[in-house]
Formats: C-alpha cells, structure tokens, sequence
C-alpha cells in the first residue's frame, strides 16, 4: 500500500481582458501550470474567459461558471486556481458555487515561498506575507481547511494561528514587523561594512528561472543552488568574484521577480531586497529562449521602479545562450557561435549574450564588469 500523499488536481482558470498587460492570457496561464505543479499539484485543465474586466462577485461570469462546474467530471479536479488576486468576498463565493478549494495566483506563490525558505529571515518575511494575505480571508474557508495537513495553499503560518481571531493575527503580525525590522538594521550594518571594505557589489535581478543562481554559481566557481523550478532562491546570498586587472566585486544572488507577484511579497521582501538599493550595478539577468523575453523584461523593469530602484545602473545578460539559433537556422554549439546569433534584446542599451551553464561569454562579462567598475580597459585585462 502506497502511503505518499495523493496530488491535488488543479484547473486552472484566467481572464483575457483582449489587452492584457505584460503577457498574453495564454502565456500567462502557462506560468501559472509551472506555478501550480511547483507548489506539487498536478495540472488537468484550464480555461480562459474573454471579459473586459472580471466579474466583481464571482471573478468570471455565470455562464463559464457552469462550464468550469460541469469540467469536474471530465477532469476530476480538487482544485480550482485562479489567474489574478481573487477578492475574499469572490474567493468565499466561488467556493461555494465550486464546492472544492479555491486559491488564485497570490496563494500559489505564496505556498512555493513558504515551502523553499529555509533561513530565519525568509521565514519570517514568508510569514509576515502569509499572515497579511489571510488576515482579510479569516472569517471565509480557510477555518475548516485547517486540518488538512499539507494541502496546497496551506502551507505555513500553523494551524493554531489560523484559529485564533484577527485580533492575535494582528498582534502576531507587528511582531513579526518588529523582527524583520531588526534583519534590516542587521543587514544595514554589513551594508556599511562591506562599502568601508570599497569593494563594490554586484546585485543579480531577473526573472524567475532566468539563471542568475546559475550565473553566480559560474561567475564565483562556487556552490550555489540552481534548480528548474520556480523561486529556487529566496534568500539573497553573496560571493566573491575576481575580474581582470586583479579587482574583486561581491556578486548577490536574490530572489527572481514574476508577473502579478503579491504586494504582501514585494513589501516583506523589502529587507532582503533592500540589498539591491546598496549595489552599484544591477546585472539584469534575462532568459534569452523565453518566448515571453519582452513581458519579462518589463515585470521586472515595474518590480523595480516600484522598489525606487529605475535609476541604478544596469548591465543586461541575455542568458541560455545555447539554447539559440545560429543566423543560419542551425542550433548554437560553441562559444565562438555566440557572434552568430542575432536576438532581439528587450534590453535598450548593449547586452552581453552568455551560457552560464557552458561558461560561454564569461571571460567577456568579467571584462566588462572590470571596465564598468573600475575602468579597467580591455587591452590590459587580456595581457594580465
Ligand atoms: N540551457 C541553459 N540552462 C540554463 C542556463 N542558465 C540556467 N539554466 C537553467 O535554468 C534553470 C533556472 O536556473 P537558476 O539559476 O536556478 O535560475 P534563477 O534565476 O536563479 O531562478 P530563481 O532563483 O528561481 O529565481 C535551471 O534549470 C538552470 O540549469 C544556461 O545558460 N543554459
Ligand atoms: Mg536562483
């Protein structure tokens, strides 16, 4: 008799306003399938209703309602996961119209959070998080899921929390403030340090799954965690990286930034990514085989204006190089390949294409980031 927990079967559910944002329902609803399977579901159908705006009760209309009640049948799903930020008042009613759990984007990724932070810090960030986003859904269906030990969406805060009343959850909250508030001046204090030492940083930002764990891990030789799934990294972690002409720089990996991510991440993240103000550049780390380059250049172009952060320096890396085409139509295989290939950077400025799992265009990173930081010319790195 196998004992490992049965999967949750998701469907998954999206709105295309016919002028989405950043990316197309379509991609969008593919990023919630890794989202979903991340977090351990298994995903079994999805549909998408074309509606300009949602519906203020039930998020999509009575008609698609039906249609996704009467899917269940066909898929047997035990889960239903919206696209976007489903109000409480919706999330309780669709329940209801449902009859099994519901949980939106939000929910999803705050369950990978929760279950990927290991450090005291992302702990508490993660919670504070999860606290904020129940504290409004209190009162709805999240009191008899309790029991449910492990289930999707329930990761986290504890059970004996969740019983409690809004006004412990409250208390439990400025608690945890006070906590990260005391990170933050601890991570104040080794900022100080560090900018006594002159030596100056580096902050890896990007997209989730771009590769800047992996870009790290070739940049400093060392060993970094670089996994296929989404939000592998959430705690910010620095190494030191060698450059041409003998110069050092501090290169920090931090957490990838994603499309609808949740305000109540954003802001309890800030202490972690507090580090990016510090930095002297940011080397925006972009996949450069994503077939959503542009929507996730621009995510994390907004996350960051909305961190105050638009007007830092920034370097772009087009990253996966050798997952390209070559100009004439055969697959890249070697570094010298890197001149034959022609993308559309998202990037305004001059990228540098790379393969941080091949090492290609490395040497030429370093180059540059030596002539950035310390201006040292091209010439003399290669002679040194
Ligand atoms: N083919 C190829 N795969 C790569 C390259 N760089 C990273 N990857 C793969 O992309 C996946 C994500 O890499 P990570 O380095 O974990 O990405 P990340 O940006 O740190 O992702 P998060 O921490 O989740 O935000 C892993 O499976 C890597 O092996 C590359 O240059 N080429
Ligand atoms: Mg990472």
């Amino acid at each position: 008799m196998s004992t490992a927990p049965v999967k949750e079967r998701a469907y998954l559910v999206g709105l295309d306003h016919g002028q989405n944002g950043l990316m197309t329902e379509e991609e969008s609803l593919r990023e919630l399938g890794r989202l979903a399977r991340t977090a351990g579901t298994v995903v079994v159908g999805q549909s998408v209703q074309r509606r300009p705006h949602p519906d203020p009760a039930t998020y999509v209309g009575s008609g698609k309602l039906e249609e996704i009640k009467s899917a269940r049948e066909r898929t047997n799903y035990s889960l239903v996961v919206f696209d976007e930020q489903l109000s409480p008042a919706q999330q309780l009613r669709l329940e209801s119209a449902l009859e099994v759990k519901v949980l939106d984007r939000s929910a999803l990724i705050l369950d990978i959070f929760a279950s990927r932070a290991r450090t005291r810090e992302a702990r508490l960030q993660v919670e504070l998080a999860q606290h904020e986003y129940l504290l409004p859904r209190l009162r709805g269906q999240w009191q008899h899921l309790e029991r449910m030990e492990g289930a999707v969406g329930l990761r986290g805060p504890g059970e004996t929390q969740l019983e409690t009343d809004r006004r412990l959850i409250g208390q439990r909250i400025a608690r945890l403030k006070r906590e990260i508030d005391a990170v933050r001046r601890q991570r104040a204090l080794h900022r100080r340090r560090r900018t006594r030492e002159g030596v100056p940083v580096v902050a890896l930002v990007g997209y989730t799954n771009a590769g800047k764990s992996s870009l790290l891990r070739t940049l400093a030789g060392a060993e970094v965690l670089a996994a296929d799934t989404l939000f592998a990294t959430l705690d910010p972690l620095t190494r030191r990286v060698g450059l041409p002409g003998n110069e050092t720089i501090l290169v920090t990996d931090t957490v990838g930034f994603i499309q609808k991510l949740p305000t109540q991440l954003i802001s309890a993240f800030r202490a972690t990514l507090e580090e990016l103000e510090s930095a002297d550049l940011l080397l925006h780390v972009v996949d450069a085989t994503s077939p959503a380059i542009e929507a996730q250049w621009a995510t994390v172009m907004e996350t960051l204006d909305g961190l105050g952060l638009a007007e830092k320096p920034m370097l772009a890396v087009l990253n996966k190089a050798d997952g390209l085409t070559r100009n004439d139509g055969e697959p890249v295989t070697s570094e010298a390949d890197l001149t034959r290939v022609e993308v559309t950077s998202p990037a305004p400025g001059a990228a540098l294409l790379v393969s941080a799992v091949e090492g290609w265009g490395i040497d030429a990173l370093r180059r540059r980031l030596a002539f950035e930081l310390f201006g040292v010319r091209p010439e003399v790195s290669t002679l040194a």
